[in-house]
């Protein structure tokens, strides 16, 4: 009798440890999964913030560019195309896209590329482009160009299209974040 009850209290004993030991398995493989979630939430993060972003901007005979915003980070490469989708020449419908720096009075901007400017194309006057970050040339109904520029630092830049009357109407904001 007094055998039987040492056996049980050894297999009690042993049961517990089993138990124990199951316990701390469990706890090593959910915290396993945690690290995991952790470093799967990570990867998506980072791949979030592509070292390219294309950007697509369209303008057609209407004085208007289809964004008014575009979002970056800053240090970011971005492709930028602008797509005159209209019919009307350059001549008299050209469209650009002038990234000015920040604290560049708009209007003041816009005069002078027309005042400084030639025609018939008004491409960006040289002695202005110390205001600006990045620019295409002036194109004309059906014609597309493609630039490249690295984002700035964070903050608020505006962009207009410097052909003559159209600043007014096409303009927007490049949100650096
Ligand atoms: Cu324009």
């Amino acid at each position: 009798m007094k055998k039987l009850k040492h056996l049980s209290v050894v297999a009690m004993a042993g049961m517990m440890l089993v138990a124990c030991g199951q316990n701390k398995k469990e706890e090593q493989v959910s915290s396993a999964q945690e690290t995991e979630t952790v470093t799967v939430a990570d990867e998506t993060a980072t791949s979030q913030v592509q070292d390219t972003i294309e950007v697509e901007l369209n303008a057609e005979d209407t004085m208007k560019f289809d964004k008014n915003e575009i979002r970056v980070h800053a240090g970011q490469q971005v492709r930028l195309t602008l797509n005159h989708v209209g019919k009307l020449p350059k001549s008299s419908m050209g469209h650009n896209f002038v990234l000015l720096s920040q604290g560049t009075d708009v209007n003041a901007f816009a005069t002078k590329a027309v005042q400084e400017g030639k025609a018939p194309d008004f491409e960006v006057p040289e002695s202005l482009l110390t205001e600006v970050i990045a620019h295409t040339k002036t194109i004309g109904g059906g014609e597309s160009v493609t630039i490249e520029f690295t984002a700035p630092e964070a903050g608020t830049y505006d962009y207009i299209c410097s052909f003559p009357g159209h600043a007014s109407m096409m303009n927007g904001k490049l949100i650096v974040e």
